[in-house]
């Protein structure tokens, strides 16, 4: 089983913990979620926002605290070309290996998930 660091959103529904079989379902268009836009729709699916890779209640491209740097940290600021394989949060899109270059790459995958065209957007984690 693989971990998914992304920011926490949290239901506006009363779920049953007691009860068998009950499926929280975070793809359906119907699951209502606190705050303003805390799952994305891609390709007609509702998904929880991913790229968290530092922890923080934020997923930020560009900044000092942002999952970029933190995937450089893990890679090595002097060796950014290198491929990591590894088990670890800056490993955005989960194919086992830290990249920033490259097809498939873990820099591209954050970039996606703020926005191409707003690398300075913020994504705010939003709990009550
Ligand atoms: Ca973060
Ligand atoms: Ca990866």
């Amino acid at each position: 089983m693989r971990k998914y660091c992304m920011l926490i959103a949290l239901l506006c529904a009363i779920v049953s913990t007691q009860a068998q079989n009950n499926v929280i379902d975070f793809t359906s268009p119907n699951m209502v979620t606190y705050g303003e836009s805390a799952q994305v729709e891609i390709d007609g699916i509702m998904m929880l926002r991913a790229g968290n890779a530092n922890r923080d209640a934020q997923v930020k491209y560009h900044e000092a605290d942002g999952e970029l740097n933190t995937m450089i940290e893990q890679v090595g600021a002097e060796t950014q070309s290198l491929i990591v394989p590894t088990y670890s949060d800056a490993d955005l899109n989960l194919d086992g290996f830290i990249k920033l270059n490259g097809a498939n790459n873990d820099r591209v995958f954050l970039l996606n998930v703020v926005g191409f065209f707003t690398p300075f957007y913020v994504i705010q984690e939003q709990l009550p």
